[in-house]
This record gives structure tokens, C-alpha cells and sequence, in this order.
């Protein structure tokens, strides 16, 4: 069956933290899965101000569905998304996952978070991740999973961290050098592109963090 993965953030209430989806979208790319990402709470901001910090996204690519687990709004493309897969959710603590995955299947009745006490101490509502059956399509299954604070990228090679930038993909094997890490060398095909425009400095910025190994 068709394994994937979802990875919700919140438009607010936690604040994206963008170089955290970068990670977590590397790990994803990594493990070969196909991933699309969920903003959730776009009630609290605005549809408008959500797609503004997410667009970067559907630019190189993924698919974004914005969605709010109060309101209901896309929940049936999150209902579509899911249908005859398996479907790895995952995210920071408090974004909504185990309150998305309700409102597309209410009688799942998830424990939720109060969102008082997501702030500072980070406490997290899901403490185990559960593989539920949903009662739509032939085989669909979904595994809600605790929110993760920190992410390490354990066995990825330096060498190979721009294969799971996926817009950096086109430029790789125009570096001058053979194993370029992009980072300081001459003639290097990722940074002409960043330069130009065709890839953001936010996430070469992201790529430069975790080929370092900084936070
Ligand atoms: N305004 C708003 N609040 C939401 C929405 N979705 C979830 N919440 C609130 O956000 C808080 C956290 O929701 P959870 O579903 O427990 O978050 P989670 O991602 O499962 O958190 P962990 O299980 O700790 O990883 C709760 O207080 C929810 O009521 C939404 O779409 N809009
Ligand atoms: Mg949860
Ligand atoms: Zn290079």
C-alpha cells in the first residue's frame, strides 16, 4: 500500500518554524516518502497570511492544504489525501494533528491539547503514536504520532543533503566539483541558482544550517 507522509504546521499558535519543516520535509525525502503538508489554524490567521508563508512550498512543489480542524475547511481534501494510504502524520507538538484527524473522522474522539499549556513547557498531548483504521476507502490508515521537538537528521550523508532539497535537485551535477557540498566551493551550481533567484535563500539558508549541523 501506498505509504505517506504528512506534515502539519500550524498558521499560528505554535508560529511556523520554517527551518523545522525543512527538516522535517529532508527526513521525508530521505525515507522516500511522498509527502504533502498541512497548515492548520488558518482560522486564526487569515487564509491570505497563511498562503503567503507557505507559497514557497507549492512553488518547489508540494502540495499544501490549508485546513482548520475549528472550522472545517480542508478537511474533505485532507479526507481525499488520505483515502487508501497509509499515512504517517507527524509535525511540532500542538499544531492540531490529533484535532484534524478528528474532525475528518469524528468518532475517533483523539485526546487533544489544551493550548495554555503548549506554551513554553511543551507538553505533549500524544504520547505514543497509533496506527487507526479510517472508515473511508478500502485501506486507509493513519498513524497520529506525538509532536516532535527536535530532529535529528541521524544517517544522512553531508554529501547528500541536496538530493532531499527537492528544488535543488536540477542543479546538483552542474557543481564543478564532484561531491560539492554547495557551500563554499567555486563554480557550484546551487549557489549560481540561489544567486539567481531559483532557489530561495531561506532554504539554501535551511540546507547550509543542517550541513553544518546547526540548530
Ligand atoms: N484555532 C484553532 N485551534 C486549533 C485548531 N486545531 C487544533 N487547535 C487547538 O490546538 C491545540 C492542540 O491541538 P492537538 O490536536 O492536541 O495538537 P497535536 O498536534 O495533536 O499535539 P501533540 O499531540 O502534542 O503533538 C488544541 O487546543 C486544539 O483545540 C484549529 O484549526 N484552529
Ligand atoms: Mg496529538
Ligand atoms: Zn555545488
Amino acid at each position: 500500500m501506498p505509504t505517506q507522509a504528512l506534515v502539519v504546521f500550524a498558521a499560528a499558535q505554535p508560529e511556523p518554524h520554517l527551518r523545522m519543516l525543512d527538516r522535517f520535509l529532508v527526513i521525508a525525502e530521505r525515507n522516500e516518502l511522498a509527502t504533502a503538508i498541512c497548515v492548520n489554524k488558518v482560522d486564526v490567521t487569515g487564509l491570505a497570511h497563511a498562503q503567503a508563508l507557505f507559497a514557497l512550498y507549492e512553488a518547489i512543489g508540494y502540495r499544501v492544504i490549508y485546513a482548520s480542524a475549528e472550522t472545517g475547511q480542508g478537511i474533505d481534501a485532507l479526507r481525499d489525501l488520505l483515502r487508501d494510504r497509509i499515512t504517517v502524520v507527524t509535525g511540532p507538538s500542538g499544531v492540531g494533528k490529533s484535532s484534524l484527524l478528528n474532525a475528518i473522522h469524528p468518532t475517533l474522539q483523539l485526546e487533544t491539547g489544551d493550548l495554555r499549556s503548549f506554551e513554553g513547557k511543551g507538553k505533549h498531548t500524544t504520547r505514543t503514536a497509533h496506527l487507526l483504521s479510517m472508515p473511508f476507502g478500502e485501506n486507509t490508515f493513519v498513524a497520529d504520532t506525538p509532536g516532535i521537538r527536535e530532529l535529528g537528521l541521524y544517517d544522512i550523508d553531508p554529501a547528500d543533503l541536496g538530493f532531499y532539497f527537492i528544488e535543488m535537485k536540477p542543479f546538483l551535477h552542474n557543481c564543478r566539483y564532484p561531491g560539492c557540498t554547495h557551500d563554499h566551493e567555486p563554480e557550484c551550481a546551487v549557489r549560481a541558482a540561489v544567486e539567481a533567484g531559483q532557489i530561495s535563500a531561506e532554504r539554501y539558508d535551511s540546507y547550509l544550517r543542517l550541513l553544518r549541523g546547526e540548530e
